[in-house]
């Protein structure tokens, strides 16, 4: 059974929201899914994956949350070739530097060697009924890419 690696950061919610919509997605395409907020688990658990997906927030002045930082850093000394990858994220356009932290996990992701299976999904602030389409259009076509 294809399994699918959640791991998120959120704050004050948002982003947690997007990663379990992206959950039940796969859910409902017979994948079996495993969620995880990004301090509980190592980048290298994603070696048990074969789909594996980031949802991550931006802080500061378009910065990593600091506690995804280690996850960032140790997920780019990995060879996850073969696997496919996701990422999306929440972040708020009042800021210059809109959904960064989307940004800089799609490109630590392409030094691993995996594939991605989807263009970044990038949410102003909490998902709403059109971010929720695209999001489980996300999670079809990685699925389907996996397949
Ligand atoms: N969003 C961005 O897109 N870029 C930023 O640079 C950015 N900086 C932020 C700095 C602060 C101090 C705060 C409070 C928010 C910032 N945001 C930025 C917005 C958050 O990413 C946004 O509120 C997001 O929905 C939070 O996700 P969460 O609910 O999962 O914590």
């Amino acid at each position: 059974m294809t399994l699918a690696k959640i791991v998120y950061a959120s704050m004050t919610g948002n982003t947690e929201e997007i990663a379990d919509i992206v959950a039940e997605a796969f859910e409902n395409l017979d994948l079996e899914v495993e969620i995880d907020e990004c301090t509980q688990v190592d980048a290298e658990d994603f070696q048990d994956a074969d789909i594996c997906v980031v949802a991550t927030y931006t802080y500061g002045e378009g910065d990593l949350p600091d506690e995804i930082i280690d996850f960032y850093e140790e997920l780019q000394e990995l060879d996850l070739s073969g696997k496919i990858f996701g990422v999306c994220g929440s972040g708020d356009t009042f800021y210059d530097q809109y959904c960064k932290s989307v940004d800089d996990f799609d490109a630590a992701f392409a030094k691993t060697g995996a594939t991605r299976g989807a263009d970044s999904v990038k949410v102003e602030m909490a998902a709403e009924e059109e971010d929720i389409e695209n999001l489980e259009a996300f999670a079809k076509k990685i699925a389907e890419a996996a397949s």
